[in-house]
């Protein structure tokens, strides 16, 4: 295929544009978008080496099953696969009911295919265990701006960096995680009267490196750091009392918890000096426009949401939000998590930011999906760890895997085998093979990026399309083909009578209207020129930079509600046997589990083994030197990474990538060790701090291991792509 034009960046969720040019189906030349209101022509190294993304190996070309599960997978055409998954599934709804069924998707999805499998599972085979991996990413953000605020999404954009004059960054490493944004945040730096940058890290990153004061406090103490500013801010007289007054209820509350702060203890529980602290406060109470950037470090927590609801606490106390420069702003990851919220991608959710278990929103969907009242099952459905927690105890038979590579991403890796391997059908929808694809009994073919035509909605509310651009290889199908047409294989033809995924969005942003996340107003003509905030309610209307500004929330009585939270630590502490915090996240050149950035050479050679950087401290104090091989074990597990030694963490805590999988590191993934206890109200796990213990790998481990890194060395090998 030959074309020309602008596609959204598939990795992060900046949202960045690019223009791409595509000859005999190769990128022949691929720029950042000058005129995208997102990034202004910026790429990050991941965005700027996109050209190779469509010819790496790896891909799936064919519908594969498994006749057995001791068999390999074979080949098998769609006509054939469709017809015998579609039984096979119909036939375990039939003997266990729909609840036996679960569909786990992806922030990565465009929305017209999240928005299908969603009415699928919800609408007509009745079953709510629909949930996505924004669950281990977003859950706890998105439930923090329910209670404080009324509504889901961010009431902010990215052109507020221009106003701020402080930035707070909290438990986000935005120089590595959202790169174009810290771009824009740096360029204020190099302003003449420049804004303060409060960067809130355990680690010292490189977005903590740009920082006027750096917080590095001990994992999972936000609420303590956060309360303590709240307490000065008091202190100093800097509430905004016009703004309580008039826009907010719960202050009483609130402000009993905060006056009552044990200063000494919580400065304690930082573990940060109290004139750091105190530095940081008042550069927050002297700002005039505050603006609080956070994301993971905040979000996996098992306090996950009090720790969100903090810092949108501190907002409110100082009439920081709904004006220029000012508000909370939780990061959206993927590129489209944001757009699988909006369309009730979780499993308490229906499409417009509707909830399952409100009676008339539940009806509203199902008049407008044509279904009888009573198909949408009343109750709100398993989340991601629930769903594999399900599987396990044989309560959940089949699940559907879009999208998403649990057997690398999920927390507690040997559960999630377990799972698996009690599970009766399990189909995988990837475009790449992946540690999960290795365990499926189906395996869906799918197609990526420029591919297929779509829509996602960025970090900052704005929503935009990729037009396809290539001709998919194989028989790779997009996912929204692949849901209408398992849809018709289970014998629910009406609702899914779709050619184009142009006639889905239309269905979908009909159902936004009047809600919270309006969309009516992007018509597919105006997607074809324009990237639009919502609300946009009417095809005239140009998109909304700002919420709030009217100081209106979206809660029943318009006032935005103060939720008073108390620091708790960590729910795994170190102990005897396993003295260490162990903290997992991001590197800047790979993309999670590196099915596509792990096979370009100039990311993976970046950072090819897994590692975990220790302080020099402990590395003395267990004899271990920089490069050495070291156990890292939890009470669910053991890897043997490289050591690093670095200063830019404080004694006691371990930091590990969480990139590397089975396919490149066989047995040494991050997440086997990891904890999948969560959030109990977002349900977010926390995989930001468990215990673990570590040491030099002896002589005898190092070569029971050598079989598996010289495997991973032919892997890396096998897998980097020879066109890059
Ligand atoms: N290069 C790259 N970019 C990505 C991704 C990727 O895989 N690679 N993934 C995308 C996705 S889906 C997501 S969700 C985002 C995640 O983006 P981030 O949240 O920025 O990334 P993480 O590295 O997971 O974690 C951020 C920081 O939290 C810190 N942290 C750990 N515990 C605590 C704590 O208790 N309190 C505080 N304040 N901080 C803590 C860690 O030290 C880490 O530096 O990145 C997106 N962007
Ligand atoms: N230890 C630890 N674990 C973590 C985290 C952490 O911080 N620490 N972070 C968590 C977070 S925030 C997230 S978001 C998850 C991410 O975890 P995952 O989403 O499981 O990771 P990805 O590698 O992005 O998997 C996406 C899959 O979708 C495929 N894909 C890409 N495009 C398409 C498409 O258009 N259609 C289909 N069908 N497939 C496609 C890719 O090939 C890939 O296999 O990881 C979580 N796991
Ligand atoms: S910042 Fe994010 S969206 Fe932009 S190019 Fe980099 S990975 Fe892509
Ligand atoms: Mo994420």
């Amino acid at each position: 295929m030959n074309a020309n034009g602008k596609a959204i960046c598939p990795y992060c969720g900046v949202g960045c544009q690019v223009n791409v040019t595509v000859k005999d189906n190769l990128i022949t030349a691929l720029a950042g978008a000058k005129d995208s209101p997102v990034n202004q022509g910026q790429l990050c190294p991941k965005g700027a080496l996109l050209s190779p993304v469509l010819g790496l190996p790896g891909r799936l070309l064919k519908p594969q099953i498994r006749p057995t599960r001791t068999s390999s997978l074979e080949d098998i055409s769609w006509d054939d696969a469709l017809a015998q998954v579609g039984q096979r599934l119909r036939d375990i709804i039939d003997q266990y009911g729909p609840d036996s069924v679960a569909l786990y998707g992806s922030g990565q999805l465009d929305t017209e295919s999240w928005y299908l499998g969603n009415k699928l599972f919800k609408g007509y085979i009745g079953s709510n265990h629909v949930d996505s991996n924004s669950r281990l990413c977003m859950a706890s953000a998105v439930v923090a701006y329910r209670t404080t605020l009324g509504s889901d999404g961010p009431p902010t954009t990215y052109d507020d960096i221009n106003h701020a004059d402080c930035f707070l960054v909290a438990g986000s490493n935005m120089a590595d995680t959202h790169p174009v944004v810290f771009q824009k945040l740096k360029a204020r730096l190099r302003e003449e009267n420049k804004p303060t940058l409060i960067v809130i890290d355990p680690r010292y990153t490189h977005t903590a490196q740009a920082a006027d004061i750096h917080i590095p406090l001990r994992p999972g103490s936000d609420i303590a750091f956060f309360n303590l500013i709240a307490h000065f801010a008091l202190q100093a007289g800097a509430a905004d009392t016009d703004f309580i007054q008039n826009h907010t209820v719960g202050f009483d509350d609130y402000l009993a918890v905060i006056r009552a702060v044990d200063v000494n203890a919580l400065v304690a529980e930082c573990g940060v000096p109290l004139e750091t602290i105190q530095a940081a406060a008042n550069a927050i109470i002297k700002s005039k426009a505050l603006l609080s950037f956070y994301c993971m470090g905040l979000g996996q927590s098992s306090v996950g949401t009090a720790k969100n609801q903090s810092v949108i606490d501190l907002h409110l106390l100082l009439g920081q939000i709904g004006k220029p420069g000012a508000g909370p702003f939780s990061m959206t990851g993927q590129p489209n998590a944001m757009g699988g919220r909006e369309l009730g991608g979780l499993a308490q959710f229906l499409p417009g930011y509707r909830v399952i278990e409100n009676d008339e929103h539940r009806h509203e969907m199902e008049r407008l999906w044509n279904i009888p009242e009573g198909s949408i099952h009343p109750r709100a459905g398993l989340t991601a760890v629930e769903i594999f927690q399900g599987l396990e105890s044989g309560r959940i038979k089949a699940v559907w895997i879009v999208c998403n590579n649990p057997m690398v991403s999920m927390p507690n890796l040997a559960q999630t085998l377990r799972a698996l391997a009690n599970a009766e059908l399990i189909i995988v929808q990837d475009c790449f093979e992946t540690e999960t694809t290795r365990v499926a009994d189906v395996v869906f073919p799918a197609t990526q990026w420029i591919e297929k035509t779509g829509t996602m909605t960025n970090s900052e509310r704005r929503v935009m399309r990729t037009n396809q651009m290539a001709t998919p290889p194989g028989e790779a199908k997009p996912d929204w083909w692949i849901f209408s047409e398992m849809a018709k294989a289970l014998g629910y033809s009406s609702g899914f009578n779709f050619e184009r995924s142009e006639q889905i969005w239309d269905e979908y942003r009909a159902l936004t209207a009047g809600r919270p996340c309006d969309q009516f107003g992007m018509t597919n003509e105006r997607l074809q020129t324009e990237a639009l905030q919502w609300p946009c309610p009417s095809e005239n209307h140009p998109g909304t930079a700002r919420r709030y500004l009217d100081k209106k929330f979206a809660t029943p009585d318009g006032r935005a509600r103060f939720v008073a939270c108390h620091h708790k630590a960590p729910l795994e502490l170190p102990s005897v046997m396993y003295p260490f915090t162990l903290t997992t996240g991001r590197l800047a050149s790979q993309w999670h589990t590196m099915t596509r950035t792990g096979k370009i050479q100039r990311l993976a050679s970046q950072a090819s083994v897994p590692y975990a950087d220790l302080n020099p401290e402990d590395a003395e104090a267990q004899h271990i030197s920089d490069g050495d091989m070291i156990t890292v074990s939890s009470l669910r597990g053991q890897v043997t990474v490289v050591a690093k030694i670095s200063s830019r963490l404080m004694p006691g805590v371990i930091f590990m990538p969480f990139h590397w999988g089975d396919l490149y590191a066989p047995g040494n993934a991050a997440n086997q060790i990891t904890n999948d206890v969560f959030d109990p109200i977002s349900k977010e796990p926390e995989y930001k701090a468990c215990a673990v213990a570590i040491a030099k790998a002896t002589d005898v481990i190092a070569s029971l291991e050598a079989p598996a890194s010289s495997s991973h060395v032919f892997h890396a090998k096998m897998l980097v792509a020879d066109n890059v």
